[in-house]
C-alpha cells in the first residue's frame, strides 16, 4: 500500500481525482497547503514530465494530470495563509507568446494576491504587444513573465526588449522551468536591459516583489 504522500503524487501521475479530496484533507493535518503543492503534488508533476519525455504518456494524459494539479490548488487555496495587508503593489502576469503552461503562473498569482498584491493576469501565449497595451491602460509596479518551454527563455528576452523599446522600464520578474536550468542568480542579464529578476518558485517571486516594493 502507498503512503499518503505517494498517493498524492499518484493522483497527479495517474490523472485521477478518485480519493483525491479526502487525501488532501488528511494531508492538511500534517502539512500546509503550499507544502502539499511543492512536495508530493510537484513530485507527481515531475514524474509526469519524465514519463512524457520518455514517450510513456501522451499529451491527453498530461492534460489530465494538469487537471488534477489545478483542482488540488483550487481546493487548497482557501486554506492558504492570507496577509490582510493594504495593497502593496500591482503586478502583471503573463505566460509568454507560444507557451500554454500556466499552472506555475497561476500559483504565483495566488501567492501574490494572498499577500497584498493586485494581479492583472493576462493568461497564456501572450504576445509582447498585449503586455504593452495592457501596461499603457493600467500601469503596474512589475511585470512577471512565465514560461516552461526551452524556446520561452528566448521569448522572454524578446518580450523584455519590446517592453524596453516601448519605453516601459518597470522591473521584470521572470520564472518557470525554462529558466531554472539557465539562471541561478536573482539578478540576470546581460541580454536583458534594466532590472530583470529571476524567481525560482512562487515564494521566491513573493520575496522579490516585496523587496521591489520597499
Ligand atoms: Co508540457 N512540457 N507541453 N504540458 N509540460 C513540459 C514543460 C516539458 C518539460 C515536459 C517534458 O518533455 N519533459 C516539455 C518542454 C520541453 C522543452 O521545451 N524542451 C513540454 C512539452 C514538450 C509540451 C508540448 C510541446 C507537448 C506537445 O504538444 N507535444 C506542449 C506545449 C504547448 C505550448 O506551450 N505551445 C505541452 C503541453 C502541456 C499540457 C497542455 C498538456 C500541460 C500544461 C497544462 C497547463 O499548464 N494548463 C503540460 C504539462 C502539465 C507539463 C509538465 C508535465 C508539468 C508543468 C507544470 O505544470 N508543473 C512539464 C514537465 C515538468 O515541468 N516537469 C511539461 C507544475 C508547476 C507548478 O510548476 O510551472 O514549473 P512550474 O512553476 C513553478 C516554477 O517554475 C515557478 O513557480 C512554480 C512553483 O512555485 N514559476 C514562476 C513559474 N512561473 C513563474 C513566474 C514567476 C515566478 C516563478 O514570476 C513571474
Amino acid at each position: 500500500t502507498l503512503t499518503l504522500e505517494e498517493r498524492l503524487a499518484s493522483y497527479v501521475v495517474e490523472g485521477t481525482k478518485e480519493g483525491l479530496y479526502p487525501d488532501l484533507d488528511e494531508a492538511m493535518k500534517k502539512y500546509s497547503p503550499l507544502e502539499i503543492i511543492n512536495g508530493p503534488l510537484m513530485r507527481g508533476m515531475e514524474e509526469v514530465g519524465r514519463l512524457f519525455n520518455g514517450n510513456e504518456l501522451i499529451v491527453a494524459e498530461v492534460l489530465q494530470s494538469a487537471e488534477v494539479m489545478k483542482a488540488s490548488v483550487t481546493y487548497l487555496e482557501p486554506f492558504m495563509e492570507k496577509n490582510e495587508t493594504a495593497v502593496k503593489g500591482k503586478i502583471m502576469l503573463a505566460t509568454v507568446k507560444g507557451d500554454v503552461h500556466d499552472i506555475g503562473k497561476n500559483l504565483v498569482e495566488i501567492i501574490l494576491s494572498n499577500n497584498g498584491y493586485k494581479i492583472i493576469n493576462l493568461g497564456i501565449k501572450v504576445p509582447p504587444e498585449q503586455i504593452i497595451e495592457s501596461y499603457r491602460k493600467e500601469p503596474v509596479d512589475a511585470i512577471g513573465l512565465s514560461g516552461l518551454l526551452v524556446k520561452s527563455a528566448q521569448q522572454m528576452v524578446l518580450t523584455a526588449q519590446d517592453l524596453r523599446s516601448a519605453g516601459i522600464d518597470a522591473p521584470i520578474l521572470v520564472g518557470g522551468a525554462a529558466l531554472t536550468r539557465k539562471f541561478t542568480k536573482h539578478r540576470i542579464g546581460p541580454e536583458y536591459d534594466g532590472l530583470v529578476l529571476y524567481a525560482k518558485d512562487a515564494m521566491d517571486g513573493l520575496d522579490i516583489a516585496n523587496k521591489l516594493m520597499d
